[in-house]
Parts: structure tokens; sequence; C-alpha cells
């Protein structure tokens, strides 16, 4: 694993005439897992999917199911349903507990977070070469103000951050295997979402893709 600093962007502020400034608290760590750090941490979602298998969870109210596949490490995870967005205990499928945080993502919290208590709950989302997440906030979280700090693993993923109103100017950046996004502060409750996937951008997933993992404080559960 690369330090922070050794290669870390700190994304300036100008504005290229779109009139897009980044938020304080985004910070982008290009890289920050090396192949081989990437390929550890893979071993472990590999084998937490294997527990608790991705799903294919779907829009609260119509139904529609998302693009994206989704499971979770942690005590907590999340989990959208016909019935709304929520953090719960257990897998919606199988009902089992979600597997343990892997030790490698706990450290990354640790070194990246600035935060004082550890990450409740980690999303995990898979992306085929067609799914996109759509602009959100992140907001179902009681603990509003701890950062998430997210991980990229395989294809290239083009990625926009906006403003807190959805009609914010918006900003694309395209993140990387082993990438590492930190959403703090005024971040931490803008709009962001991936618009596409690039496929055959990595030789990390055989069979293509992205993985990204995001880490969450979830406070009291309501
Ligand atoms: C993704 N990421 O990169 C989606 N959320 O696939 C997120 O939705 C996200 O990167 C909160 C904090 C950081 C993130
Ligand atoms: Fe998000």
């Amino acid at each position: 694993m690369a330090g922070i600093g050794t290669r870390a962007i700190h994304t300036h502020n100008h504005t290229m005439n779109t009139g897009f400034q980044f938020p304080d608290g985004f910070l982008l760590l290009p890289e920050y897992f090396t192949r081989r750090a990437q390929e550890d941490l893979l071993r472990h979602v590999r084998e937490g999917v294997r527990s608790a298998p991705l799903y294919r969870p779907v829009m609260p109210r119509t139904g529609k199911p998302l693009s994206v596949r989704m499971s979770n490490f942690g005590p907590l995870g999340w989990i959208t349903s016909k019935e709304g967005y929520r953090y719960g205990p257990h897998h919606p499928v199988t009902n089992k507990p979600w597997p343990k945080l892997p030790d490698c993502l706990d450290q990354l919290w640790q070194k990246t977070a600035n935060w004082p208590s550890p990450p409740q709950a980690c999303l995990i989302n898979y992306y085929d070469e067609k799914a996109r997440l759509g602009l959100h906030v992140d907001a179902d979280e009681n603990a509003a103000d701890a950062p998430i700090v997210s991980v990229s693993l395989g294809d290239q993923a083009l990625y926009r951050l906006g403003g807190p109103q959805r009609n914010d100017p918006t900003r694309s950046l395209r993140l990387s295997s082993g990438d590492v996004v930190v959403l703090a502060g005024a971040a931490r409750h803008c709009y962001h979402g991936v618009d596409r996937i690039y496929p055959g951008t990595s030789t990390l997933l055989p069979k293509g893709g992205r993985i990204n993992l995001t880490m969450r404080v979830v406070g009291k559960i309501t």
C-alpha cells in the first residue's frame, strides 16, 4: 500500500470555465492500493460475497431493479427494497449477518477518515459494463457528518461530482483500480454518481466490471 502523500492529488480549485469548484473535504488518492494490495482486497471481497452474495436491489416504491449489484461487510449493511432505504444487520436474501469488514479496509479507514469511531457498514457495489449509478447524496446515516471512504477495483469508471443541490455544476473524473475517494466535510453532502464503466481498462477482474467499496459510520439505526 502506498502511503498518503506519495501520490495524493489535492484536487485544486480551478474553474476551467465550468463553474465547478471542488467541494471542501473531497479527496482523491490515485492508486492508493498497489496491484498487490488490490489483489489481496479482491480476495477478501470474493470471500465475503461467497457468504453474502451480490443481489440486485430494487428502488423504493417502484420496485425497479438497480443496474448495480450489492452486498455489504460489517455489523450493518445498506439495503434498498420496495419499502425504502435503510441499514440493517442481515442480508435481505439469506437473512444471515453480513461478513466482518476485512482488516485492510479497517486500516484504510484509520489512515484516511480522520474520524474517532470505526465504520459500521461497508457497501459493496458491483458494476458490469452496462451498470450505472444515478446522481445521489448518501443521506441515510444518522451520523450525517462522518466521512465516507471509498475504494475502486477493476475497470475504470466515469465518476461525476456535483454540489449540494441536484442542479449544481458537476465535474467528471475517471476513477481507476486502487483509487480511494474520501467524501468528508462539505463534500459529504454533495451529489455524485457513476455515469459509465470503461470495459477492458483493468485486468484485475478476469471477467471485467468494477467493484466499489464504501465505508460508512451509520450512527443510530432508525
Ligand atoms: C461508486 N460511489 O464509486 C459510487 N458514495 O461506485 C459512491 O456512491 C460514493 O464514492 C459516498 C462516498 C464515496 C463514494
Ligand atoms: Fe454514494
